[in-house]
């Protein structure tokens, strides 16, 4: 029996070349996957057991800000933090970079697991990570007494593991991943837009979102404790094993030495990565979306919400409390929008032109009495983190685009607010927030410009007289105070050529249903 074991693991067949490569992968996606997933809970560094996230019913914070439960007082752009670029990827409160470079990661730490568990399978590698006898308790039961008592399993238990190591190696692969796969879709509003019920598995979307940051306190205690094992648990043995696939001990100065400037290396390329984000951040933007957008268009472009047709919500669900984004313009960013509020928008008219046949206006009467209103129960989610359930109540945009005959190449729909964007990407001064819309987003069947919130008129910091819903993407293309609609070409040709607003001065996406 010893020579066997010591034969499978003097050859390399235990520890062989994929093994080692995945895990060198691992180490670094996992290290990039907890930084960025830092920038995001830096956007909103609060968490929640329910849907709604009322200031005082978090369960923890990262902030120490009280927000008063006056509208708009304190809003979730005040909230933001920024965290420095040696903690979190990108850093510098870069919350759209941050979200680009967990959705890249993601797929490529799906890849690699997926290429890990194949060859686990079909090498049959597995039987020394699955456990296939509940003997294997009683047994990490008494290699746990051992640490306890700060001893050390002899070298015979580990074959190539022992058994606690093997249950806990088990936990991490076939546990933990699937369960953090599980409930970081639930993160994206198109996923949760769709399938509503989905949410409702890990008790809502804000449940998700806590269950998966234990996920990840879970794995970052995980690490830490599996790298202590690893040099105090017989060292000589391991750091041979992890780097040259061989339990040999004569090569332990030249595995530790290997195993050290390699840790280095992943070190600096997690902090490279923040760097070289921010070095450029247009650049950065424009690769790291463009690098996720095959799987995004393939699973989440997809989705159309179908949180009303579905019943999601009912008024019970309805949130006392919601965040909001961006105050209501001031009399000098739009004197227009306090004029027409000062007569309760009688004098408002909705543009619709652009490239079309004939541009059209519309009253918040004609808007009323000659399209069918539609209300829909729906979850707002930003991509800060927050989210907060009501009703919204207007019109289906695409009702109100179907008496404009578009022109040809007219692609997609833009929508223009009176207020303004909060500060510009080059630091001109600012412009009216937009947003541009892909056309299948502006003509689905729960995107509506709504003028009531839970049966009442749209109080000023929601964006009276009417706001955009987009119930299958986040809050940025949901425009406040809408102005006007217009069938445009391309994005590319308005604004900064991003898409957006936020596209443009906050490096999202303008389809990043994520
Ligand atoms: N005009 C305008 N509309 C806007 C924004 C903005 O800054 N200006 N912020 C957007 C973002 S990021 C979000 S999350 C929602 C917030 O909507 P609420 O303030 O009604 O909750 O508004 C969106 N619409
Ligand atoms: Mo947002």
């Amino acid at each position: 029996m010893t020579s066997l074991l010591h034969s499978a693991a003097t050859d390399g067949s235990w520890f062989p070349l994929w093994l080692r490569a995945a895990h060198l992968v691992n180490f670094l996606l996992i290290g990039l996957l907890i930084r960025s997933g830092w920038e995001i809970i830096a956007s909103h560094p609060r968490l929640y057991w329910h849907n709604d996230c009322g200031p005082g019913t978090e369960w923890v914070k990262f902030t120490k800000d009280e927000v008063p439960l006056e509208i708009g007082a304190f809003t979730a752009r005040d909230d933001q933090r920024s965290w420095s670029p040696l903690l979190v990827l990108p850093g510098q409160g870069k919350i759209g970079l941050g979200r680009a470079w967990h959705a890249l990661v993601t797929s490529l730490w799906v890849l690699n697991g997926a290429v890990y568990v194949t060859l686990l399978f079909a090498t049959g590698a597995w039987r020394r990570i699955v456990p296939t006898s509940w003997s294997i308790l009683p047994q990490a039961w008494d290699s746990l007494k051992i640490y306890a008592g700060f001893g050390v399993p002899s070298i015979e238990h580990f074959t190539p593991y022992d058994a606690l190591q093997k249950l806990m190696y088990f936990t991490v692969i076939f546990i933990w991943a699937p369960f953090m796969m599980l409930t970081g879709p639930v993160m994206s509003p198109a996923v949760v837009g769709r399938f509503p019920r989905y949410a409702k598995v890990f008790g809502g979307r804000q449940a998700a979102r806590s269950l998966h940051f234990l996920g990840m306190i879970f794995i970052s205690f995980f690490i830490v404790m599996h790298v202590t094992l690893v040099f105090v648990v017989h060292p000589r043995y391991n750091l041979p094993h992890m780097m040259f696939g061989v339990g040999d001990p004569a090569r332990f100065a030249q595995a530790l030495t290997v195993t050290l400037i390699g840790t280095l290396i992943v070190v600096l390329l997690w902090l490279a990565a923040s760097y070289w984000t921010l070095s450029d951040l247009r650049r950065s933007q424009r690769i790291l979306w463009s690098a996720s957008e095959p799987v995004r268009r393939l699973i989440l472009n997809r989705f159309r919400s179908a949180q009303a047709a579905k019943h999601a919500f009912t008024e019970e669900d309805i949130s006392p409390f919601h965040w909001v984004n961006t105050r209501t313009p001031t009399k000098e960013e739009s004197p227009e929008w306090h004029a027409l509020r000062a007569d309760d928008f009688a004098g408002y008219r909705l543009e619709v032109g652009g490239l079309v046949a004939e541009p059209k206006a519309y009253s918040l009467e004609d808007l009323r009495t000659r399209f069918p209103v539609q209300e829909n129960i729906t979850m707002h989610t930003c991509m800060q983190g927050w989210t907060g359930i009501a009703k919204w109540t207007g019109v289906r945009l695409r009702d109100v685009l179907a008496t404009v005959e578009p022109l040809p190449g007219a692609e997609y729909v833009m929508v223009e607010s009176f207020g303004k964007a909060q500060h510009m990407h080059d630091a001109r001064p600012v412009e009216p927030y937009y947003t541009c819309l892909p056309k299948d987003v502006a003509l689905e069947d729960e995107t509506i410009l709504a003028w009531d919130m839970n049966g009442m008129p749209l109080h000023d910091m929601f964006g009276p007289p009417l706001r955009l819903r987009i119930e299958s993407m986040h809050g940025y293309k949901m425009v406040k105070w809408v102005r006007s609609v217009s069938w445009i070409h391309d994005y590319a040709e308005v604004g900064d050529g991003q898409g957006g607003t936020r596209e443009d001065s906050g490096y999202q996406h303008i389809n990043a249903r994520i």
